[in-house]
């Protein structure tokens, strides 16, 4: 059974309870079946929390505490229920006249829509999950790498595990900004990059260095790029600029929706789902499905055995749809790091709120995610943070948008 989001009018609590089901049906992907028996984690909640057995969407929770009410009216007498009955159908009735209206065509998690502009967005629904990484998951990590590969201080802000919920639907756009998506920007808004406004862009020395040349900017990157390849070399700053310009430019934008960059949040749910996979598309490694640090990147630190076929960046859903989330994103995995809406806190989920967490608080970098050409399978691990300066760019480093209900 196929489930929709846009039935939220009236018997909102039950359908979100559905949604929810066709959620974890269309996380299994047609052509892998269900995820490893190596790779049960997401079946461990984080310790200390009161987990259900399984990391289930939102939706399945909410049908339970739902179900309760009759019992809580039987208990308190006739009057009392009745009122309470009334109350819950005129909060019904509240909610059917602000549904969210989703785009035509778009009613199922995984559907695709598209633009005024031609980027592709995918439906995301609002679920639960266990965010970060256990002690023990880092522990295992760090044996699996060996030391000498992976600095303990860099996984450490993946502790603790937490549960999260995501409320709010989201089209989360299917792949990384483009070259040429973000030179319609330019030329429509006359835009110059920090890069190209002073101080140029950090770009690979060829050997394990990265060095800030002046010349280097998201038209010339130190490697050539065509239109369909993720645009590189754009601040965080420059993405808000992007995303400023788009939410006027693209008429076909839904009321009540809004462009921006994904929360750190909403990233890791909509890369790892339910069951907290470790890259986009399970939890066994495969240098075939992303653009990583492969033999023909010549790093030092390169799999010399895995070959790609990119050096630098890929043209976008390249590696689609073996390399694709189980709803159909691409590149989750590596070709670009994504810049994501939070201010970057190693410690934030030791205090995050579990309902949609954001990191408002100002500091000095903000979040990336998903690894990149130049960075190993550790590193482009679903759960790995990352962090820059919002004003500081580089050749690894992109971004995608999401549309979300306005307000946050
Ligand atoms: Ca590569
Ligand atoms: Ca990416």
């Amino acid at each position: 059974m196929r489930l929709k989001l846009s039935e939220w009018r009236g018997a909102w609590a039950f359908l979100v309870a559905q949604r929810a089901t066709g959620f974890s049906r269309r996380l299994q992907p047609p052509d892998q079946g269900a995820p490893t028996s190596s790779a049960p984690k997401g079946r461990q909640g984080p310790q200390g929390l009161p987990m259900p057995p399984s990391c289930r969407p939102f939706g399945t929770g909410l049908r339970m505490r739902m179900g309760a009410i009759p019992r809580m009216g039987k208990r308190s007498g006739p009057c009392l229920a009745l009122f309470k009955s009334t109350l819950l159908l005129l909060f019904a009735l509240a909610l059917s006249g602000c549904a969210l209206k989703l785009p035509p065509g778009v009613e199922h998690s995984g559907d695709a829509w598209e633009n005024g502009l031609g980027m592709k967005f995918v439906l995301v629904p609002p679920g639960e999950f266990v965010m970060g990484s256990s002690a023990a998951e880092i522990k295992a990590l760090i044996a699996r790498v060996g030391e000498g590969n992976i600095r303990p201080e860099r996984v450490a802000p993946e502790k603790p595990d937490h549960l999260v919920r995501i409320t709010k639907p989201l089209l989360f756009g299917r792949h990384e900004v483009t070259v040429g998506q973000f030179r319609r920007f330019v030329e429509a808004a006359g835009y110059k990059t920090d890069a190209e406004r002073g101080g140029g862009s950090h770009v690979s020395g060829g050997l394990d260095t990265w060095e800030k040349k002046a010349d280097a900017n998201w038209r010339s990157p130190g490697f050539k790029q065509a239109d369909d390849h993720p645009v590189v070399c754009v601040s965080w700053n420059d993405a808000a600029r992007f995303i400023a310009w788009l939410n006027k430019a693209d008429r076909a934008r839904p009321r009540g929706w809004a462009y921006r960059l994904p929360t750190e949040a909403e990233w890791e749910w909509t890369a790892r789902g339910p069951d907290r996979f470790e890259w986009a598309w399970g939890n066994d490694w495969d240098g075939t499905r992303a653009n990583f640090a492969d033999k023909s990147s010549r790093l030092p630190w390169g799999d010399k055995a895995a070959e790609d076929g990119h050096a630098r960046t890929a043209p976008v859903g390249s590696y689609s749809p073996k390399g694709d989330t189980p709803l159909g994103l691409a590149d989750m995995t590596g070709n670009v790091w994504e810049w994501c809406h939070d201010w970057f806190d190693p410690a934030y989920y030791e205090t995050s709120p579990a309902k949609d967490p954001v990191n408002k608080k100002e500091g000095n970098r903000r979040v990336e995610r998903g690894g990149g050409w130049a960075f190993t399978p550790d590193y482009c691990r679903a759960a790995f943070r990352f962090a820059l300066e919002p004003n500081e760019s580089y050749d690894t480093l992109g971004f995608r948008v999401v549309l979300a209900p306005a307000g946050r």
